[in-house]
Parts: structure tokens; sequence; C-alpha cells
């Protein structure tokens, strides 16, 4: 069944891969063929100038009309994500689930929910994908299962069975209390006490989410004789969620620690475990994989050692700097745009891992609000700032990850009650704020509306007709009611389309090394509108610069860009030689025989 050949070296480190995939047949019959079978830059592997889709199927396309999406509705929008030029397709969790967490509680590692379907159209779609010439990478979740796994149902029937110790079992504190005061991601303790035996369990997540005890060796083997699992199926890498928290704070754990399992860090046990996994699943399996590892508080210098492709750890990382510097209190509470900051964390990340490492790219995701809501403008120049992060993203060094809708503009949605949402983590927050804590409804769910998750989690918008085109049925959550405008249909048919835009960059990134593989360099760093920086190519010759002016007025102030650089691509029509950047445009400039 596998379609691999011995093309794939066995066991070789990352670097001395040819950059080829001579085992994907080409994109026959599509207008991206010339970009994506033009000769990728070598020596470097296949995904250093790859881009990424993130499907979270139950929002993505539903084929049977029960109102969730599922692997029906992503066969069927195959030829639209080839048409996007993508390489990759990120699937958020498919696995048997209760659900509790959308599938990121998983109760059997080795099967498909039937609400998405069976293996056997799990294993046509990887054709399918196969055949236009894209790969699949699988959301690998591992730090925890469901509680109904089979595996925690047995260790936690006794305090002797055999896989007692696959989990984390704690007695009570001598004064009864649990056993430290950590906090689940979720709201509440992360610690619950289970009945049966009267002991606590450790969930950094929700209660029906158990997190699993990496330092048992028998739990590490059961993992990774899966993961091998899925590739003799033939998927082509893994997305690690939380990867970085299987390596508990082994002192922090029986101590009284305040705060939450989240903010401890990360064992030092982690990239012992990442090297045991990459040697027992990568390098004892043929093929050239992707590897993505999502790490909550992980540091540029933690990166570097996680993606230094000698150490044969993961192949990139996701952080969250990012993504959290515009928190106030908690993740509910956000602080106003602040686009300096961002320039400087961004640019960190990048210089940071020049030398060593690889970064991934995102700006959005299934867990984040939408990024034109929290980054641009998505009333006035929805438009204009989706396309301005696009380029601004997807200019820079790294493999860029488009999260579902993005490349229409898709925006947050504000609903009218608690009730309309479906997030587990909006709606404890919610209920703890309002029933605990006294808080005033009308401010945590605003709270709720600039950060909650489902902002991304509203299904996908593909026409103008019911539901948006994504289901039938009643929907599993309410669609964004600006479907009638925004949507996959009315966007390519527009002449400012934000899909055409993307597929200009991810071509850009198929074809261009110096976009591929450039230095980058933070231009104007303390402009409080401007985000500028400039790639430059290894040998010096070549150099783009971006411009972009992140803000509701025009910029009038000069742009670092030389006289005779020649403009590539915007995000609003040519105005000849005008240096002014009208509201959220973007251009990328090319600098020929650079100094
Ligand atoms: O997310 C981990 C994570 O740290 C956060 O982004 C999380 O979404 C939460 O908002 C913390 O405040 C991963 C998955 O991406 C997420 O969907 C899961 O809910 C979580 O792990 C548990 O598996
Ligand atoms: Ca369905």
């Amino acid at each position: 069944m596998s379609r691999r050949n011995g093309d794939r070296e066995h066991g070789s480190p990352a670097l001395i891969h040819s950059g080829q995939r001579p085992e994907l047949p080409t994109r026959n019959g599509t207008t991206m063929t010339d970009a994506t079978t033009a000769p990728r830059p070598t020596p470097h592997p296949w995904w250093t100038n790859a881009v990424v889709y993130q499907v979270y199927p139950r929002s993505f396309a539903d084929s049977n009309g029960d109102g969730i999406g599922d692997i029906g509705g992503i066969r069927s929008k195959l030829d639209y994500l080839a048409e996007l030029g993508i390489d990759v397709l990120w699937l958020s969790p498919m696995y048997p689930s209760p659900q509790h967490d959308n599938g990121y509680d998983i109760s059997d590692y080795r099967d498909i929910d039937p609400v998405f379907g069976d293996l056997d159209e799990f294993d046509a779609l990887l054709a399918e994908a196969h055949e236009r010439g894209m790969r699949i990478m699988m959301d690998l979740v591992v730090n925890h299962t469901s509680d109904e796994h089979a595996w925690f149902r047995e260790s936690r029937s006794s305090v002797d069975n055999p896989k007692r110790d696959w989990y984390w079992w704690r007695p009570a504190r001598p004064d009864g209390d649990r056993p430290n005061d950590w906090t689940s991601a979720f709201s509440g303790p992360a610690w619950t006490r289970d009945e049966t035996t009267g002991e606590y369990y450790l969930h950094l997540f929700a209660t029906e989410q158990p997190d699993l005890n990496w330092e048992n060796p028998e739990v590490r083997e059961a993992v990774y004789d899966m993961m091998r699992w899925w590739l003799d199926r033939g998927v082509d890498g893994f997305r690690m969620d939380v990867i970085n928290l299987i390596a508990k704070n082994l002192d922090a754990i029986d101590g009284a620690d305040r705060g939450s399992g989240l903010g401890f860090g990360t064992g030092p046990q982690i990239h012992g475990f990442l090297q045991e996994m990459h040697r027992e699943v990568f390098a004892a399996h043929p093929g050239s994989y992707v590897t993505v590892g999502e790490m909550p508080g992980v540091s540029t210098a933690d990166a570097a050692l996680f993606t230094d492709p000698l150490r044969r750890e993961l192949d990139m990382v996701f952080q969250f700097e990012h993504v959290s510097f515009d928190h106030g209190s908690h993740k509910f509470d956000p602080l106003p745009f602040d686009l300096v900051a961002l320039k400087e964390i961004l640019g960190r990340w990048q210089t940071e891992l020049a030398e060593t490492g690889w970064n991934s790219l995102y700006l959005g995701n299934h867990d984040q609000p939408r990024l034109v809501s929290r980054f641009g403008n998505d009333t006035v120049y929805r438009v204009e700032s989706a396309t301005l992060w696009a380029l601004v993203l997807h200019l820079m060094r790294g493999t860029p990850y488009v999260y579902q809708g993005d490349e229409i503009g898709m925006t947050n949605v504000t609903f009218a009650t608690i009730d309309d949402y479906r997030d587990i983590e909006s709606v404890n927050h919610y209920r703890e704020q309002v029933e605990q804590f006294d808080a005033s409804p009308a401010a945590v769910l605003a709270g709720v509306h600039a950060r909650g998750r489902d902002n991304a989690r509203t299904p996908m918008q593909w026409d103008s007709s019911a539901h948006a085109g994504f289901s039938t049925g009643d929907p599993w959550i309410a669609v964004n009611p600006n479907y009638p405008t925004v949507n996959t249909e009315e966007d390519r048919a527009a002449a400012d389309s934000v899909f055409a835009f993307y597929r200009q960059l991810i071509a850009l990134r198929h074809t261009d090394a110096t976009v591929a593989l450039g230095r980058f360099e933070l231009l104007e760093p303390q402009h409080p509108q401007l985000f500028a920086y400039a790639r430059t190519s290894e040998d010096g010759t070549d150099r783009l610069i971006v411009v972009a002016n992140a803000s509701d007025e025009p910029l009038t102030d000069p742009l670092p860009v030389p006289a005779g650089a020649t403009l590539v691509l915007g995000n609003q029509p040519a105005t000849g030689d005008d240096p002014t950047l009208r509201p959220w445009e973007a251009r990328l400039y090319r600098v020929g025989s650079a100094l």
C-alpha cells in the first residue's frame, strides 16, 4: 500500500536530502505545475521550501449533512488545495474520541472516528493527496489520552494494575489536599481524584485528558509503535501536540508548587525523549518525513537545540511568544496591538534560528483568534490587512502554515451568548469567572469574542448558500454571519482576491531560493507603522525587501528601498513610483546584484 520507494534514504540526516521529492507525482492538470516542479534549492530538505495548510476537519467540509466536517469533505476539496499550491496538509485529530476537546482527547490511536469516516476512507484521502503532490501530516497527541482510552481504563482500575504507572497517579497530601497546586489549561486544578482508588491523576488540560507518564519506557514504546503504524500506512510526518510537556518537571510534580503545570516549562528529559523517538521511529523507518513540535513556552535557545538537524530531534517547532505577548493577566485579557513588540519577537526568532535550526511561521491556527481580526483591521481593510500579513509572514525564512480560511480572509465571530460557544476552554473560563469569581458576564464574553478558540473553528465559508456551503445540515457550531460576502466563491471572483495573493506567495517560495533560504534582517525596528525587512541570498547578490504599512493611516516616511529596486509583488494595485504606502499596503521589492 505504501507508495514509498528507495529514493528515500534510510535514516540519513535531514540536511543531506536532495530537496527533490521524486516519490511524489507532480501536479498535472493544475496551473501550479511550473512552480511545484521547478528544481528546489539544494542541499536543503524538501520542507524548507514547502507550505503547510492546516485542516480542522470538523469545520472544513461536511459530506453527509450531519453538520460535522469529515474525510469525504476534505477529499472533495483537494483540487482547491492543490490549486492554492500547498505541499503538506496537516490534519487536526480524526481518531476515535469522545470529543471533549474536539479530538485532542484520543480514545484509540489506530482508527478513525466514525463521525469523520473510517480507515479505508483515510487511505483513499492519503492516496488522492499524494496523487496531487501533497503530503499528509498527522496530529500526534501523546502528552495525554482520553480518559476513555483502554490504557487509562486499565490504569485507573486498581493501584496494582500493570498500566497503573502509564499515567501520573499520586495519593492526596497528608493534609488531604491534591498532590500539588498546578492548574489545568482549561480552568480548575490539574489533579482529579478518582473514586476507584481514591488517588489523584494529573491532567494539564481537561479532566478527560489524563497525562501519560513518559518516564515509563513501556509508554514510549507503545507510542513509537503507533507512530510507525501510521508511517507504514503512508503518512508523511507528524505535528506533535504540546510535545515539550511530555517531559514533566519531576521536582515540581511532588512539590506543592503553585501555578500552572504548563508554566513549569519543560523537564530536562525532553531531549532524550525526542532523540529516542527519532531513533525508534524515523531513523528506523525508510522515508523523508517532516516533524513539527508544538511547544508552549519554548525560548529561541531551546528551539535552536530542538531543531538542530545534527541532534536529530525535530525539524521545527511552533513557538508561542508572538501569540502570547498581547495577553494581559491571562489569555482572555487582550492588550492593544503593539507592532514594535511583534517585530522584535518575530525578528529575534528569525535571527536566532538563522545559523542552526528552522522556524515554523504562523499567525493563526485552531487555538488562536483569526489573524486578520487580531493583527489587522477586519472591517474597513479586511482584504488589505489579510494580504499584508500574508506577505509579511510568507516572505520570512521558515516553513509557513496557512490555517483554513485565512486564504480568504476569514474573521473572528461575535456570538451573542456563551451558549453559542462550543470550546471547552472558553466555556470553562466563562463559568469559572462568572460563577466562582462573580465577574461581569459581558466583560468575560468580550474576552471570549477577542481571543476564544471558536473564532477559528466556525465552519469554512465556501459560498453564499445556506450554511456557507459547509453542510446541508445544521453545523455543529454556527457559521460566521459574514459568510454571504466572505466565502471562497466571492473571494476568488474578486479582483483583489486573497486566495490569488496566497497562491502567488506560495509559488514564490517554491521557485525563489532567496525567499526560501535568504538571510533575514529587520529594518526600522522602532517604526510604529512600518514592518520592513530584507532577505539576502547566501552569496549576497540577491536581495528582497518587504515594506508593509500595518496601520489605518497612509505612510509617507521614506521607505528603506534603494532606487532602482523593482516591484515584485504588492497587495494593492501598483501606483508607479509613488513612495506613499496606502493603509495596509504591503510591497515586495527586489534589488538585483545587491552589495
Ligand atoms: O494546544 C496547546 C496550548 O498550549 C494552547 O494553545 C491551548 O490551545 C490553550 O489555549 C492553552 O490556553 C494544544 C492543541 O493545539 C489544542 O487544541 C488542545 O486543546 C491542547 O493542546 C490539548 O491537547
Ligand atoms: Ca459529516
